[in-house]
């Protein structure tokens, strides 16, 4: 997706696509950032700011354009593209990311993060640090730690209070065996499915229902094909900004440096959107027509969803889990 012009005549194309010639030239890259939500979403707004802090730190040599609602595809699509080096920078959701990098299973555990300030300590930290570390050695950059949000079920045929309010509730799931595992534990039938095929799904009723947080429900408009959300909070929903290898290989030591500033800046302008949407979500939901479950017992949920730690605990042992409860 990367594309060079070269603003002045008689310029020498650059093999690599990057900026460098002289006085006499000035090559600009273009970056495209995918990803799957609509064009104003928290995503949306996030790839926004990473092409500003860019253009901005590279003095306008680097300019950029997002590909939301999954023009380029679904995650599980996406991060492929990544490796393979077809797409440049995508923010995605953690959801099918354990396919390619299993230690980040242990950030999808349900039940696992407190709240919004336990999750963003945690990734902001060490663990945040490793966990990028290991995404490194799988042929991707992880640039920083963005925001989905704690995700809520919703679904067209009843209320949600108690887990056997689940009971063979057709959900869509993400690509994610922590998810299905939890989701099958706690009474659901799981249907895992790329996003970009989900409102259509929903409305022909190909399944009853979905989960993901208050962002992604009010960026989709899933109102329009559900009646139903309970807050069930069952699961903080981490996203993160990631790059392919190829572009970055072929950057400065100083131009890599921007793309990680650019993701901070992305990171936080997301984070600033999904605060903001926890505070007004509820009413917007109402607002739509949802019925809105807000008193949701939590404990039977997390009880009987409890079995799926052992997908990423088999593996890799309980340590990191205990260090992420431990996180104050
Ligand atoms: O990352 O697939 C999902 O439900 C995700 O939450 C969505 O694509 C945003």
């Amino acid at each position: 997706m990367k594309s060079t012009v070269i603003a002045l005549a008689g310029a020498i194309a650059l093999a690599t696509g990057i900026a460098g010639a002289g006085a006499s030239a000035q090559a600009q890259t273009s970056i495209v950032v995918g990803h799957t939500l609509s064009p104003d979403s928290h995503y949306a707004i996030g790839a926004e700011a990473f092409i500003a802090k860019l253009g901005e730190l590279s003095d306008g040599s680097f300019t950029g354009n997002q590909a939301p609602a999954g023009q380029l595809g679904g995650e599980r699509d996406m991060i492929e593209g990544l490796q393979i080096g077809s797409l440049d920078v995508v923010i995605t959701s953690t959801g099918p990311l354990g396919n390619f990098v299993p230690e980040v299973y242990a950030l999808d555990l349900p039940f696992l993060f407190r709240d919004y300030d336990h999750a963003r300590t945690v990734l902001d930290g060490e663990i945040g640090k490793e966990l990028l570390e290991k995404i490194n050695g799988n042929q991707l950059v992880g640039l920083a730690w963005s925001e989905n949000g704690f995700r809520h079920v919703t679904n067209s045929q009843r209320p949600v209070r108690t887990p056997a309010d689940l009971d063979g509730l057709k959900l869509r799931t993400m690509e994610n065996r922590v998810h299905m595992e939890a989701f099958s534990k706690m009474g659901a039938a799981p249907t895992p499915m790329a996003f970009p095929e989900l409102f259509t799904a929903l409305q022909q009723g190909v399944v009853d229902g979905q989960e993901n947080p208050v962002t992604v429900i009010t960026a989709s408009k899933f109102w329009e094909v559900q009646d139903h959300v309970s807050l069930t909070g069952h699961v903080y929903s981490p996203a993160v900004i990631l790059a392919a290898p190829s572009l970055m290989d072929g950057l400065t030591e100083e131009q890599r440096g921007w793309f990680y500033e650019a993701a901070a800046a992305s990171a936080a302008a997301t984070r600033a959107e999904v605060n903001r949407l926890e505070e007004a979500g509820v009413a917007l939901l109402r607002e739509n027509g949802m019925e809105v479950i807000t008193d949701v017992d939590k404990a039977p949920f997390a009880k009987l969803a409890e079995p799926a730690y052992s997908v990423y605990t088999d593996r890799h042992g309980p340590d990191l889990v205990t260090r992420i409860q431990a996180v104050k």
